[in-house]
């Protein structure tokens, strides 16, 4: 049984303008596809790890095998990291200063709010330290809301595709900060970027991992 290549739950221009469709097609097709290609080769070496969840390879890495570790760390982690960025995210709900269709933006409601007002003081606090850990993180990564094993909210950096899931931490909320996630409508400026994305989070679904992960 092979990793596949998850559909997006909306098409590539649906992010629009916060996030080109050129950038969404290639970030899919490419970057997300090649690292599903290359975890699936690995394991051909290891059949044994056939069948596991990709939430399993990860939260025990030093399970496997050191001949393909690396990469596993590396090509399973951006399969899981991006499956995760595409569905918190979804079609802004206000376009152009306009209304559209989509739920995407706003602020928080239900359980992942009164959490989010617990750890952090409230949402307004969380979006400023978690734009920041994001803008400021040196080289290519990731900006997470993770629950730590203590069932505590927190802002944390990963390098390159490293999950928080082989740090002992789940990931509710990530943000790809690679200059492949934003490079063709926003050059050099990463806290632009950073900045619209709130425009285009899904938080029903950051919702929804985060009732999973308190479990
Ligand atoms: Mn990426």
């Amino acid at each position: 049984m092979k990793y596949e290549l998850p559909k997006l739950p909306y098409a590539y221009d649906a992010l629009e303008p916060f996030i080109d469709a050129r950038t969404m097609e290639i970030h899919h097709t490419k970057h997300h596809a090649t690292y599903v290609a290359k975890l699936n080769d690995a394991l051909t070496l290891f059949p044994e790890f056939t069948g596991k969840t990709i939430e399993d390879l990860l939260t025990s890495l030093h399970l496997i095998n050191e001949t393909i570790r690396t990469a596993v760390r590396n090509h399973g982690g951006g399969h899981y990291n991006h499956s995760l960025f595409w569905k918190i995210m979804a079609p802004p709900s206000s376009r152009n200063g306009g209304t559209s269709e989509g739920t995407g933006g706003g602020e928080p409601k239900g359980k992942i709010a009164e959490a989010i007002a617990q750890a952090f003081g409230n949402f307004s606090n969380f979006k400023e330290d978690f734009t920041k850990a994001a803008a400021t993180l040196f080289g290519s990564g990731w900006a997470w809301l993770t629950l730590d094993a203590a069932g505590k909210l927190e802002i944390r950096t990963t390098q390159n595709q490293d999950s928080p899931l082989s740090q002992g931490e789940r990931p509710i909320l990530g943000l790809d900060v690679w200059e492949h996630a934003y490079y063709v409508k926003y050059l050099w400026n990463r806290p632009e970027y950073v900045k619209n994305w709130w425009n285009i989070i899904n938080w029903k679904q950051v919702e929804e991992n985060f009732k999973a992960a308190i479990k």
